[in-house]
C-alpha cells in the first residue's frame, strides 16, 4: 500500500460541491482508501490567463494499491466526471487533482501510454495553496527531493524576506529571468558582481596557477550575500546566481588536490553568507545553451555541467549542508515562458 498526497483545486462552477464530490468519488474507487481530508481554502490564482476566478484548494491523503500511472488515470476519470475542460494550461477548471507525493517515489517525466508523470509534483515546494492544506493533514510527511518535511517546506516559504536564487549553466538566461522576476515581484535584485569564471569545461587539466583568480571570484560573489551586512528587503531578494555554482564549475577546472583546497575555501566563505530559500533552476537543452554562448562544440559539456548543478542543488539538503529547501526546475528553451513560470513560482509563495 502506498501513502499518497493529492492536491485538489477548483475555480469554475460550484467549486465546493465539486471538491466534495471528488473526495467522495475517490474514496469509493477500488484500491483507494481515504485517510484524511483538509478543509478548503480560497486562494488567488497563480499563473494562467488574467482575471480568472479565485480557487478553492485542498488536499487529501489516501492509501492505495494502485501504481502511480493507474492512480493518475483514476484522478483523470474523476476530473472528467466533474466536467474538466483541458483546453488551456493553467486555465480555469471545475476540478484539478494532482499527485503531490506517492510514498517517497521520484519520477521525472515518466511516460506511460502517452501520459507523463512527475512526482513529487514539480511546482509544489513554493506553492502556499498546496502546502497549507497539505500541512494541515500531513505535516511530517517527507518530500523526497528536498529531504525535509512538508511543515519545513511551508515554514521555508513563510519567511518575512524570501531570498530566491535563479540558477543555471552558462546560456540558461539566469540574468534575464532574475531581472524580470525582480521587476514583477518588486524584489531587490542581486547580480553576480563579475562573470562567473566558468571554464571551457573540457581540456583544462589543471589551472592551479589560476587558483588566485577563483578565490577572487569567490569572494566577489560572496560579498553581496554576506549575512553580517545583508539588507533584508520587505519584498524579498532575487539573485541571478548561486554560490554553489562556483563549486560545480570548479570541478572542471582544478586538479583533485586543487579542488579539495577550493572546496574547503568555498565552505568557509559560504558559511558567512545567506542561503537562498528558493532556487529556480533553469534547464535548457544542451544545444540551446551552446547556441546562446556561441560555442557549438560545448553542448555536451554544458549539458553535463547543468546536470551536476541540479544534483548539487538537491544534494545540498540531502547531506544536511546548506542549500535551498525549495528547488523548482523550469524549462528554459523558451525564455519568455521560463520567465512566466519563474514569476509564478515566486508569487505562489506569497
Ligand atoms: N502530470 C505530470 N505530473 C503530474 C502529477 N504529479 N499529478 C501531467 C498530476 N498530473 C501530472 O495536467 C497536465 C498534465 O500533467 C497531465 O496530463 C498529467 O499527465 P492537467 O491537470 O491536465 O493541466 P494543468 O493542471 O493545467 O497543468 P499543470 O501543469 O499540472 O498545472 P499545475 O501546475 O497543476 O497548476 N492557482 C491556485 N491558486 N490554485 C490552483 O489550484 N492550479 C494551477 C495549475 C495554476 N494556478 C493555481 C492552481
Ligand atoms: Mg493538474
Amino acid at each position: 500500500m502506498a501513502c499518497c498526497l493529492i492536491g485538489c483545486g477548483s475555480n469554475q462552477g460550484a467549486r465546493r460541491e465539486q471538491l466534495d464530490r471528488a473526495i467522495e468519488l475517490l474514496g469509493v474507487m477500488p484500491g483507494i482508501t481515504m485517510r484524511a481530508v483538509s478543509r478548503h481554502r480560497e486562494t488567488r490564482p497563480i499563473g494562467g490567463p488574467p482575471d480568472q476566478a479565485p480557487f478553492l484548494n485542498g488536499a487529501c491523503l489516501i492509501e492505495t494499491e494502485l501504481g502511480p500511472h493507474e492512480l493518475l488515470g483514476v484522478l483523470a476519470a474523476v476530473e472528467n466526471t466533474l466536467h474538466r475542460d483541458r483546453t488551456e494550461r493553467w486555465g480555469p477548471r471545475t476540478l484539478d487533482l494532482d499527485i503531490l507525493l506517492y510514498d517517497q517515489l521520484v519520477l521525472d517525466n515518466d511516460v506511460v501510454e502517452g501520459s507523463a508523470l512527475t512526482i513529487p509534483h514539480p511546482r509544489m515546494t513554493t506553492r502556499r495553496f498546496v502546502l497549507e492544506p497539505a500541512v494541515e493533514i500531513a505535516p511530517d510527511l517527507r518530500h523526497p527531493l528536498s529531504c525535509c518535511s512538508l511543515g519545513d517546506l511551508l515554514d521555508n516559504i513563510s519567511q518575512a524576506h524570501l531570498h530566491v536564487a535563479i540558477v543555471g549553466a552558462p546560456g540558461s538566461g539566469a540574468a534575464e529571468v532574475a531581472n524580470a522576476v525582480a521587476d514583477a515581484t518588486l524584489a531587490r535584485l542581486v547580480q553576480a558582481p563579475a562573470a562567473f569564471p566558468w571554464p571551457r569545461p573540457a581540456g583544462l587539466p589543471n589551472v592551479g596557477s589560476q587558483s588566485a583568480a577563483w578565490s577572487a571570484a569567490l569572494s566577489a560573489c560572496a560579498r553581496p550575500l554576506e549575512s553580517a551586512t545583508w539588507p533584508d528587503d520587505p519584498h524579498g531578494t532575487v539573485a541571478d546566481y548561486w554560490l554553489g555554482s562556483l563549486l560545480v564549475a570548479a570541478e572542471d577546472a582544478f586538479s583533485p588536490t586543487g579542488l579539495g583546497r577550493f572546496t574547503a575555501e568555498h565552505a568557509a566563505v559560504t558559511a558567512k553568507t545567506v542561503t537562498p530559500h528558493v532556487a529556480i533552476m533553469l534547464r535548457a537543452s544542451p544545444r540551446t545553451l551552446a547556441e546562446r554562448v556561441a560555442a557549438a562544440d560545448l553542448a555536451a559539456d554544458l549539458g553535463r555541467l547543468q546536470d551536476r548543478l541540479l544534483a548539487r542543488l538537491r544534494c545540498g539538503n540531502q547531506t544536511g549542508a546548506r542549500g535551498p529547501h525549495a528547488v523548482v526546475v523550469v524549462a528554459a528553451d523558451d525564455l519568455s515562458r521560463a520567465t512566466d513560470e519563474a514569476i509564478a513560482a515566486v508569487e505562489a509563495a506569497g
